[in-house]
């Protein structure tokens, strides 16, 4: 789809005329396109996105979002003596001030940031460096805003980490066993209900303010996270969408369990999905090395479990996709979504087992 670009970025706070703007990036979320303006011979690149709004339905909150953390960051960067718009994602407003602008005639929603220079997001870690750099970065993040306000920040998907309604959904799901999958999958449903006490754990430390209530990133993927092109250190945490409050543990949790499976999250042959506890300790070393006192005592007793808990949770939403008949989660081939809970499942094994020496590099990359 092609849209009046020149008229759109027009309504920003840029200056110089529209030289190009084309589909950049990877992401799968949004539309993202490079724009290249050029003023007085010098040109500038920005990045300009279509915000996915038929999953983001309340753009405005979702901005409000974006804005108060960005301009958070910006000014922590600026007071420690760093570069703002290269270490943070930082939003260009409109004419009238706004974080957004909303096109009428192509009903899009679009935002502009300042392009970060010199920088990579990459797709897979091609080699251990990328995931710890990968932690610093996120580490950094958390250390960021550890003292931010997260109880103004709106829920952009609601109960996204409740782990107690995501329990209870798989309940459901099983009850109405649409498409008689249950008898097939009796091992996979029991490994599920066996572990019905972990759902609680977290979601009870953070309702009873043992744990803070944080502000979480919720996709602590690599690829949204930039490297330097040349020294490959972390520059900035990109994808700010979901941001929302939480527990940093989700956030350690989830990079942890995408990224110490050498193999794909829908490998077959569980032979190979295993859990990597020499990545796991490059994570925990530059997580926390750069999140420094911006975690507490409890949090950090819990980084281990949290990739438990969050292998845990995305296998059983897989899982109950799979009994609900592939709603939610885009599949590709006959029992896609069973393939993906068992290698979650396959992950959870391992891990409970080396709980312990989890915990301990924790509390050894603590000291
Ligand atoms: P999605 O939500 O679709 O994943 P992202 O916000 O992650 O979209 O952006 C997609 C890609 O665009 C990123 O992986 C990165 O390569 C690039 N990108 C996004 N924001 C910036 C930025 N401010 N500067 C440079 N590149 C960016
Ligand atoms: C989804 O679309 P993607 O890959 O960024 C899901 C995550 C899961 C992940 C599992 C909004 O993320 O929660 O962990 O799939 N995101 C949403 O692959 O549901
Ligand atoms: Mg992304």
């Amino acid at each position: 789809m092609s849209y009046d670009f020149k008229s759109i970025i027009d309504k920003f706070e840029v200056d110089g005329e529209l030289i190009s703007c084309e589909r950049y990036g990877e992401g799968h979320i949004n539309e993202t396109y490079l724009a290249v303006l050029e003023k007085n011979g010098v040109k500038t690149d920005y990045i300009l996105q279509k915000i996915n709004s038929k999953l983001f339905t309340n753009v405005e909150a979702l901005m409000n979002n974006i804005r108060s953390v960005t301009e958070f960051n910006r000014e922590r960067i600026k007071a420690r003596g760093g570069n703002p718009d290269r270490e943070s994602l930082s939003l260009i407003y409109t004419k009238d001030k706004k974080a957004y602008y909303h096109c009428k005639t192509c009903d899009g929603y679009f935002r502009m940031y300042i392009f970060i220079t010199d920088a990579v997001a990459y797709q897979v870690v091609e080699k251990p460096e990328h995931f710890y750099q990968s932690a610093v970065a996120f580490g950094n993040f958390a250390n960021l805003l550890a003292e931010f306000d997260a109880s103004g920040l709106y829920e952009v998907l609601p109960d996204f980490h409740n782990t107690e309604k995501r329990f209870r959904d798989f309940e459901n799901s099983l009850k109405a066993d649409k498409f008689d999958r249950a008898k097939t999958i009796k091992k996979e449903i029991d490994f599920v209900l066996a572990r019905k006490d972990y759902c609680g754990r977290i979601v009870k430390l953070l309702r009873n303010g043992e744990m803070p209530t944080k502000v979480t990133h919720n996709d602590t993927k690599l690829n949204n996270v930039m490297l330097d092109k040349t020294t490959g250190e972390p520059v900035a945490v990109i994808d700010l969408d979901t941001i929302m409050p939480g527990s940093i543990c989700y956030d350690f949790g989830d990079s942890i369990r995408f990224g110490c499976n050498p193999a794909s999250e829908d490998e077959k042959d569980l032979s190979k999905v295993n859990f990597d506890i020499n990545l796991f300790k490059e994570y925990a070393k530059g997580y926390l090395s750069a999140i420094g006192n911006g975690a507490t005592q409890i949090e950090k007793d819990n980084f281990a479990f949290g990739a438990i808990l969050m292998t845990y949770e995305c296998g059983m939403r897989f899982l109950a996709d799979y009994l609900d008949g592939d709603i939610y989660f885009r599949t590709h081939r006959e029992g896609h979504n069973l393939d993906r809970a068992r290698t979650q499942f396959k992950l959870i094994e391992d891990m409970e087992k080396l709980l312990p020496q989890m915990e301990q590099i924790v509390k050894e990359c603590s000291l």
